[in-house]
């Protein structure tokens, strides 16, 4: 299944013109396996511009990028863990996506409404992380309270996890994010909480055309802001991003060149996620397609295999494996043979970004 990241954001900050964008794009992208599945869920192709030149080398049909599954998570307005707005169903949208992409409004437009008055990026951020953070302290409660009654029965594991709510209760009380908890919380009381706050974010900062090149004061708050958390920040012009996603690749590439961009917003953005979350790419080409496969950095040859297939992990026998640079520069997978860059990698291999891979496996 693709990545997810959940837009959120208060309202009028930009985020459907921006998922409309993305979502367009995504379905105009040549020989795509996805599609919009609902009005507010798209899948957008990884831009990887590898895979062609790899594609055209092993004389591969088709290409297929990796996907990266976008949600416009509307509805969250002040008072939202309370129920206001759509109040509960953003939170179950949020609890499904890997990472949360939360929007901002960094443009002035007289003619949109800014929902708290003035441009003022870090006190929007604020008021939404409020709302994620009331709700997760209503979570960790509900669980203390539970887990305080269990360990009353004198069991150590239920009275540690007591302590460890509480400090967390205390930290989130301290208006800090579950993701910056330093305390010890068992995975699977992690997991079962499943805390908004916990999730990885990155912060796009809307910005107008002119500003897309250099930002603006309102980004550069944004940015020191990420930087203070280890979140990250990305540029993005919510109306570029609709333009571009209108344009054929000329036009394209000439129109970037004019606001004197390096690429898209979608780009950024999936550069930023792919950052986020620790993850690589790694590649597989022959005659029937060239193909992208995500995975965490730091995976080893086997559960790289097993992305493509449960099968290939278990029955994982030897990687070869070709660097992207060594592919191109000799011209495919037999020169680079010839040459001696294919290696041969056992089940301890640490796999690259950029790594071309045959997999060997016993079925
Ligand atoms: N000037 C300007 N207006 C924008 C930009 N992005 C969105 N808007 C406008 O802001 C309004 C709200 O945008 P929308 O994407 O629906 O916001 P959402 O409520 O966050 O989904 C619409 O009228 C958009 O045309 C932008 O980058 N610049
Ligand atoms: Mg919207």
């Amino acid at each position: 299944m693709a990545l997810s990241v959940g837009l959120v954001g208060l309202p009028n900050v930009g985020k459907s013109t921006l998922f409309n964008a993305l979502s367009r794009a995504g379905a105009e992208a040549a020989n795509f396996p996805f599609c919009t599945i609902e009005p507010n869920v798209g899948v957008v192709p990884v831009p990887d511009a590898r895979l062609d030149r790899l594609a055209e080398l092993a004389g591969s049909a088709k290409v297929v990028p990796a996907a990266m599954r976008f949600v416009d998570i509307a509805g969250l307005v002040e008072g939202a863990s309370r129920g206001e707005g759509l109040g509960n169903q953003f939170l179950a949208h949020i609890r499904e996506v890997d990472a949360v992409c939360h929007v901002v409004r960094c443009f002035d437009d007289p003619d949109v409404i800014h929902v708290r008055g003035a441009v003022d990026p870090v006190a929007d951020i604020a008021v939404v992380e409020t709302e994620l953070l009331l709700k997760d302290l209503e979570t960790v409660e509900k669980r203390l309270d539970r887990s305080r009654r269990a360990a009353k029965g004198g069991d150590r594991a239920l009275r540690d996890e007591v302590e460890a709510l509480e400090a967390l209760r205390t930290h989130l009380d301290g208006g800090a994010p579950a993701r910056s908890f330093p305390g010890e919380l068992e995975p699977g009381v992690r997991r079962e909480l499943s805390l908004l706050t916990e999730k990885p974010v990155l912060y796009a900062a809307n910005v107008a055309e002119a500003d897309l090149a250099r930002g603006n004061a309102a980004s550069a708050a944004v940015a020191a802001l990420a930087a203070e958390r280890g979140d990250v920040a990305v540029l993005v012009s919510a109306r570029v991003e609709a333009e571009l996603s209108e344009l054929d690749e000329t036009e394209r590439t000439e129109y970037l060149a004019e606001l004197g961009v390096e690429g898209s917003g979608l780009e950024r953005l999936i550069a930023a996620a792919y950052r986020l979350l620790g993850l690589i790419t790694f590649l597989t080409a022959g005659p029937t397609e060239a193909r992208a496969w995500t995975i965490p950095d730091g995976s080893t040859a086997p559960r790289a295999a097993g992305t493509i297939h449960s099968d290939f992990e278990r029955g994982f026998i030897r990687a070869e494996v070709i660097g992207y640079e060594d592919y191109v520069a000799l011209g495919g997978e037999a020169a680079a043979r010839d040459a001696g860059r294919l290696r041969v990698e056992g089940r301890e291999y640490v796999m690259h970004d950029g790594d071309v891979v045959h997999f060997r496996f016993n079925v």
